[in-house]
């Protein structure tokens, strides 16, 4: 790590120009790990990385401090090739999107990333597939270097430990616990950051209790299973997971849909459980993800995937 943490720090040295980039459609790890990375490098460094994004910016993250420094790629001048492209949070290739060029084309390309992928992008990988969050990698980079804080990044990386841990249900090593506790320590305040996440628009959260209220039950109560219509797909900006919360607080339910009709032939799946893995539902459908939260998109009407999805889960129920 050491030899690395050397290159890291000569490769910034001596780039003139940065940009930092994240997966498509970015949520909050991917989002507050690249902030709090550039203030890492203005403050340390003395100089200022553009960051950009693909696809939609969530509507929760829109007061994270330093918001505006992250762009759409689209509006950014890139003409000019950028020395040095660090990628956060991008999982696979696929997943840079429209930013793809923009790494392509730099002089020297380094990741810092959580997720399993055998085929990574840069020169040098400063991955760790056992990290809860993108951010908690930047941390730990940032204190091995030695390198200066403040509140600003500090609130950033509570906020993607906060976000990609599920306000830590989903944290399995006690590495990002003591983590927080030295950013709590350091002054973070983490009711104040939560609610900072409050800033859905009215109209998606009401849409979103709507299809939850709307929800059917299969299976003697076991199976839950939300539809969202494809107008009311458009007012939730593509995420909802509210709606998976809410039927997930029902006595009984062990297994809970959401289905999403994105086309008349294009139908996304998103899959809870809280019984046996739910994954290889997801990868019968073509799709895949955690064993407990799994998803995909089918190129099939929201009928037909809905009797799909039933009958495999009631293969898993048996
Ligand atoms: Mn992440």
């Amino acid at each position: 790590m050491k030899k690395e943490l050397n290159l890291l720090v000569e490769k910034i040295r001596g780039a003139n120009s940065i940009v930092i980039v994240g997966h498509k459609n970015p949520d909050g790890d991917c989002v507050c790990a690249t902030l709090a990375l550039a203030r890492l490098i203005e403050l340390n460094f003395g100089k200022v990385p553009v960051c950009m994004y693909d696809g939609n910016f969530p509507n929760i993250l829109d007061n994270v401090p330093n918001r505006p420094n992250m762009r759409y790629y689209g509006h950014v001048d890139v003409t000019r090739p950028f020395d040095l492209a660090f990628i956060l949070d991008y999982g696979t290739e696929v997943n840079i999107g429209g930013l793809k060029n923009i790494v392509d084309n730099a002089g020297y390309r380094i990741e810092i990333d959580h997720h399993k992928n055998d085929n990574p992008v840069a020169n040098l990988c400063l991955n760790d597939d056992a990290a809860a969050a993108t951010g908690e990698i930047v941390f730990k980079i940032a204190n091995e270097l030695g390198w200066t804080r403040d509140d600003t990044i500090n609130d950033l990386i509570a906020l993607s430990l906060l976000t990609d841990t599920g306000f830590f249900k989903f944290a399995r090593r006690g590495t990002v616990l003591r983590m927080m506790a030295d950013l709590v320590d350091a002054g973070v305040n983490i009711e104040q950051l939560s609610n900072l996440l409050n800033n859905k628009p009215r109209k998606a959260v009401l849409t979103e209790a709507a299809v939850a209220s709307r929800a059917e039950f299969f299976y003697r109560g076991r199976v839950a299973l939300a539809t969202v219509m494809r107008d009311d797909y458009k007012k939730l900006d593509g995420r909802s997971d509210t709606i998976l919360n809410l039927l997930g607080h029902i006595r009984g339910v062990e297994y809970i849909v959401m289905l999403k009709q994105q086309k008349d032939t294009q139908t996304s799946v998103s899959l809870r459980s809280r019984a046996k893995p739910v994954n290889t539902v997801a990868e019968a459908l073509g799709g895949g993800g955690h064993a407990f939260a799994a998803g995909a998109v089918v190129h099939d009407t929201l009928e037909n995937v809905r009797a799909r999805v039933l009958d495999l889960i009631g293969g898993e129920l048996k």
